[in-house]
């Protein structure tokens, strides 16, 4: 199985690699690539229109700004494509969000939120998922994880909480 994350700028990468590390603890295997819609439209083109044939699956789209990535990825490819779209600029990612989300009916990009690599990478492997078994086996797991740890935190807090006013009436 095999992932791709494209970015439109190498500035878009303190972001993305929040997503490479939730496939590397999945076992996803994924190529990460700066290519721009607009700086080198070209290159998108041919990576979008040979990516099935390189064996890429699912592919997730990184931008900022007038954020037409995805857009212009989804257009050479029937494969899914995640919309990532990134705070770049002084518009605090709206920007990037509504480029991304307000596709033309048939070529739909799945837009996460604004920054959200993590689920733009567990959507991605949710979409892997029915295809290989083993990684819904993990998304599962994954759920029961963060299950527990929300449990964990909300008890901390109730017992900070008791200590905190005495609990003389307890
Ligand atoms: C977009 O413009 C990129 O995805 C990036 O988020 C934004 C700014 O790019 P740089 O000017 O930092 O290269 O195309």
């Amino acid at each position: 199985m095999k992932a791709a994350i494209v970015m439109g700028s190498k500035s878009d990468y303190p972001i993305v690699k929040k997503a490479e590390s939730i496939f590397t603890d999945f076992g996803v295997d994924f190529e990460t690539r700066i290519i721009s819609a607009h700086r080198t439209p070209r290159i998108a083109e041919k990576f979008a229109s040979e990516a099935e044939e390189n064996g890429i699956e699912v592919m997730i789209a990184a931008a900022g700004k007038a954020a037409h990535l995805g857009g212009v990825l989804a257009a050479y490819t029937a494969m899914p494509v995640i919309g990532l779209p990134i705070k770049s600029s002084t518009l605090d990612g709206l920007d990037s969000l509504l480029s991304m989300v307000q596709m033309p009916k048939g070529v739909p990009v799945a837009t996460v939120a604004i920054d959200g690599a993590e689920n733009a990478a567990l959507l991605a492997i949710q979409i892997l998922s029915v295809k290989y078994p083993e990684l819904r086996k993990k998304m599962k797991k994954y759920k029961v994880k963060m299950e527990a740890e929300i449990v964990k935190q909300d008890n901390e807090l109730i017992t900070s909480k008791m200590h905190s006013t005495g609990a003389q009436y307890l």
